[in-house]
C-alpha cells in the first residue's frame, strides 16, 4: 500500500497498474520499459500537464469536434492506466474504440476488451483484424475495417513511429499522447500531447466539451512549434533542477 503523502503517489500508483497488468496479462511485458521511458519523461516536465500539453489537448479536441468517424486506439499500457477515461471520451466525442496492439495476441485484445467494459465501454472494436494498415509487415498491420481503417481521425496514445507514419500516409488526421517530444511518432502527428495519458485523455474530453472554435484552433495549431516548447520546457527544467544540486 503506498501511503498518499508520498510526494510522488501518484506516479507510483501508476507503476503498480502498469505491472498489475502485466501480470493479469493486459499489459505487455515490454510496455514495463516503454512506462519506464514515460516517466522519465514526466519526471522531466514536473509529473503535471504543462501549458503546451494543454494546448495540444486543446486542438485534439478541435480535429475531434470535427471528425466524421473518430476512433481511439487503445492497447495494454493505455487500459491499465486510463480506461475508464477513454470511456469517457468516446462517450463525449462519439467516438469508437478499438483496441489495437503492437505485440497483437487474440487473448490480450479480449482481455483489453474486458476492462474496457468493465469501464462501461460498448461495441468495443479489435478482434476482427479484417483490414491492414498498408506498408507495414506482420500483425501489427491489422486493425478493424469499421474502426481505424475507415477513421478520419484518429487518436493513437504511446503509438509506434512506423504505424503513425503509416496511418498519415492513409491520409488521417493522427493524434497522440507521447511524453517523449523526440520520438517519430510525436514528430510525426498531427497533434502531439506531451502529458501523461492519465492527465492528457481527461484533459481532451474537458476542452471537447468547453470549445466552440475549433476551425480557428485548428487553423492556427503547428505541432512543431508546440514540440519546441515542451523542449524549451525540459531544457530549462534540467538546468534548474542542475543549479539546485
Ligand atoms: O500493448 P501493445 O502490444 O500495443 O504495446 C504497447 C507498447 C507501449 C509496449 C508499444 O506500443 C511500445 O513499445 O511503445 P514504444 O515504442 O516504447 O513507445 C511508447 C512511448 O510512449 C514512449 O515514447 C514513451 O515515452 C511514451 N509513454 C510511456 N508511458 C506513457 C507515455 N506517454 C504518455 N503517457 C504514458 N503513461
Amino acid at each position: 500500500m503506498i501511503p498518499k503523502s508520498h510526494p510522488r503517489y501518484e506516479s507510483l500508483v501508476m507503476r503498480e497498474k502498469i505491472a498489475k497488468g502485466v501480470e493479469e496479462g493486459i499489459v505487455h511485458i515490454t510496455g514495463l520499459i516503454a512506462h519506464g521511458r514515460g516517466e522519465a519523461f514526466d519526471y522531466l516536465i514536473g509529473e503535471k500537464t504543462q501549458d503546451f500539453a494543454m494546448k495540444a489537448a486543446e486542438a485534439a479536441a478541435a480535429f475531434l469536434k470535427l471528425a466524421q468517424h473518430p476512433v481511439i486506439s487503445v492497447n495494454g499500457n493505455v487500459a491499465a492506466l486510463a480506461a475508464e477515461e477513454v470511456v469517457k471520451l468516446a462517450d463525449a466525442a462519439g467516438a469508437r474504440i478499438e483496441v489495437n496492439l503492437f505485440h497483437r495476441s487474440e487473448e490480450r485484445i479480449r482481455k483489453i476488451i474486458g476492462v474496457l467494459e468493465a469501464a462501461g465501454g460498448r461495441n468495443i472494436l479489435g478482434n476482427e483484424g479484417d483490414a491492414r494498415i498498408p506498408g507495414l509487415e506482420h500483425d501489427r498491420a491489422l486493425c478493424s475495417s469499421e474502426g481505424i481503417y475507415s477513421s478520419d481521425v484518429v487518436l493513437v496514445p504511446l503509438e509506434d513511429g512506423d504505424r503513425c507514419e503509416a496511418l498519415k500516409k492513409m491520409g488521417k488526421v493522427v493524434l497522440t499522447i507521447d511524453l517523449n517530444p523526440l520520438s517519430r511518432t510525436a514528430r510525426c502527428a498531427d497533434v502531439t500531447i506531451v502529458d501523461n495519458v492519465t492527465r492528457a485523455i481527461p484533459n481532451i474530453r474537458r476542452s471537447y466539451e468547453s470549445i466552440d472554435d475549433a476551425e480557428k484552433i485548428i487553423e492556427e495549431w503547428d505541432n512543431r512549434k508546440n514540440l519546441q516548447k515542451a523542449l524549451d520546457f525540459i531544457c530549462s527544467r534540467l538546468q534548474k533542477i542542475y543549479s539546485e544540486c
